[in-house]
C-alpha cells in the first residue's frame, strides 16, 4: 500500500518530463473556430432559453458523459455524515472547524472520506461557502495539529513519511484571508473518493454502485471526484451556518477538470472556478497545444472514460469541445484562470473556451467575455464569465484567491 501511495503521489509532480514533446508553437495550432454551442447535433440552432435547456444542454451533457467523463450513475449509495471533531478556536480564533466523516455504503462495501469545514466565527446570518478538494490530505492545508489525517493518508504506516508533514500545501489555502472575508471553506482529500492511480478503481467509491462499471462510457476518476463534490454540497446545504444558495466550487488542475464537470451537472454550484485546469478542463482540445488528448489519456488512463482515447491525435473529430462543457454552467457564474508559465495547460485555449461560451450567456441576457483578445497579465475580466492570467507557474496563489473572492462578492452581493 505504501508503495502505491508513493507512486500515486509522484504522478502529481511529473509534469515537466511529460511536457517535452508537446506542441508550444502557436503557428502549428490547427486553424478552427470553436463551434457555436447553440448549434445542435442535427444542425439546428437553438434560439431560446427553453430550447437550450430542453434540447441542446441535455444533448451536450449526454455527449460529455458518453465520450469524455463517463456516465454518472443515477442510483444513490447510502451516505452518512458524522461530526468527529469540532474546534471553536481554529485559525487563531477566527473560525470554528468541523471535521466530518462521510461513510458511503453499497454492494456490501464501505468507503470513508473526511471533510473539514472552517466557519467564520464573526458572521451575521448564513455565509457563502467555497467547496474544493485538496490534493495532499486535510493535514496539508494548514499546520494545525488537531486536524485528523484523511483516510487515504491514515493508512500510511511510516508516520515520519514526508507526505504526512503538516501544512505542505498551505500556500494554496489562505484560510485566514478567506474566513476574514466572510466565507466558509469546506475541503476534503480527493484521494478518499478515488485514489489517483491507474488501478485506483477497486478502492474508489465506484464499486459501491451497481451501474456503469463497464463499457466505453464507464465513469472513472474525474466522474467520481465530481460526484464526491456533490456529496459535500449535500452536507453543506443542511448546515445552519451555510447559505445553500451561495455555493462556489473551486478546483485546481485535475481538480479544476472535476470541478467543471461537477458544476455542469450540479446546478447548486452557483459559482464554478477552474484554476489552471488545462486539457480535459477549460482548454480547447482541438488546439492540441501543450497537453493533448493523446498525452492525457495515456498518462492518466483512469481519469476519463475509455471512449475519450478515441480522440487521441484525432481531436478534430471530437463532436464537442471544452467550451461546451463551460457553457453548461450558464446562467451561473464561471471563472477560468490561467498562469503565464503554465503552457502545458494552454492559457490561450482556456481563455478562448471561456470566451466561446458568450452566445449561451447572451441567451440569458448576461454578459460573458466580449473580446477574443486575451487580457494582459493581472488584468482580470469579470462579467458573468470571468478570466484572468497571472504571472508565474501552475499553482493556486493568493492572487488567484483574491480574484475569486472579489468575483464571489459581486455574485453574492456581499
Ligand atoms: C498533470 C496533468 C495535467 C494536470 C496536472 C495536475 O500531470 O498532465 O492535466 O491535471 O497534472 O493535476 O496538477
Amino acid at each position: 500500500m505504501r508503495i502505491l501511495v508513493t507512486v500515486a503521489l509522484l504522478t502529481l509532480f511529473c509534469v515537466p518530463a511529460m511536457a517535452q514533446e508537446a506542441n508550444y508553437d502557436e503557428a502549428k495550432v490547427p486553424a478552427f473556430t470553436p463551434a457555436d454551442p447553440l448549434v445542435c447535433a442535427d444542425g439546428k440552432h437553438v434560439n431560446t432559453i427553453k430550447e437550450w435547456e430542453r434540447k441542446r444542454r441535455p444533448e451536450l451533457l449526454g455527449l460529455l458523459a458518453e465520450q469524455e467523463y463517463g456516465r454518472t450513475p443515477k442510483g444513490r449509495v447510502k451516505t452518512s455524515y458524522e461530526l468527529v471533531q469540532e474546534n471553536p478556536q481554529a485559525l487563531g480564533g477566527l473560525a470554528t472547524s468541523q471535521q466530518v466523516m462521510l461513510t458511503f455504503k453499497g454492494q456490501g462495501q464501505e468507503r470513508k472520506a473526511l471533510l473539514i469545514a472552517f466557519i467564520p466565527n464573526q458572521r451575521k446570518g448564513r455565509v457563502p461557502v467555497f467547496i474544493g478538494y485538496n490534493f495532499m490530505g486535510n493535514h496539508s492545508i494548514t499546520s494545525d495539529s488537531t486536524i485528523l489525517y484523511s483516510p487515504y493518508f491514515e493508512q500510511i504506516a511510516d508516520k515520519e513519511s514526508p507526505v504526512l508533514k503538516r501544512g505542505i500545501q498551505s500556500s494554496r489555502w489562505p484560510l485566514e484571508d478567506i474566513v476574514r472575508r466572510g466565507y466558509a471553506v469546506v475541503t476534503m482529500c480527493y484521494q478518499d473518493i478515488f485514489p489517483d492511480r491507474a488501478d485506483g478503481t477497486s478502492e474508489s467509491i465506484i464499486p459501491l454502485f451497481p451501474e456503469n462499471q463497464d463499457g466505453d462510457s464507464r465513469w472513472q476518476a474525474l466522474g467520481a471526484w465530481a460526484w464526491g463534490s456533490s456529496r459535500i454540497a449535500d452536507w453543506v446545504q443542511r448546515q445552519p451556518w451555510a447559505n445553500a444558495r451561495q455555493l462556489a466550487i473551486i478546483g485546481h488542475s485535475r481538480q479544476g477538470k472535476a470541478a467543471l464537470w461537477a458544476g455542469a451537472q450540479d446546478e447548486r454550484f452557483q459559482v464554478v472556478i477552474s484554476n489552471n485546469s488545462g486539457c480535459g478542463g477549460a482548454a480547447l482540445s482541438k488546439r492540441a497545444y501543450g497537453e493533448t488528448v493523446g498525452r492525457i489519456t495515456r498518462s492518466f488512463p483512469h481519469w476519463f472514460c475509455p471512449a475519450f482515447s478515441r480522440y487521441a491525435e484525432n481531436e478534430q473529430t471530437l463532436p464537442f469541445d471544452q467550451h461546451e462543457l463551460l457553457a453548461l454552467i450558464a446562467p451561473r457564474r464561471l471563472y477560468v484562470a490561467s498562469a503565464e508559465e503554465d503552457r502545458w495547460a494552454d492559457p490561450r485555449g482556456e481563455f478562448l473556451a471561456a470566451q466561446a461560451t458568450a452566445p449561451v450567456y447572451a441567451l440569458y441576457g448576461l454578459k460573458g467575455i466580449e473580446s477574443i483578445d486575451m487580457p494582459p497579465v493581472h488584468q482580470p475580466i469579470q462579467n458573468q464569465v470571468a478570466y484572468h492570467i497571472r504571472a508565474g507557474k501552475h499553482d493556486v496563489t493568493d492572487y488567484d484567491w483574491q480574484q475569486y473572492m472579489d468575483f464571489c462578492d459581486k455574485a453574492f452581493e456581499k
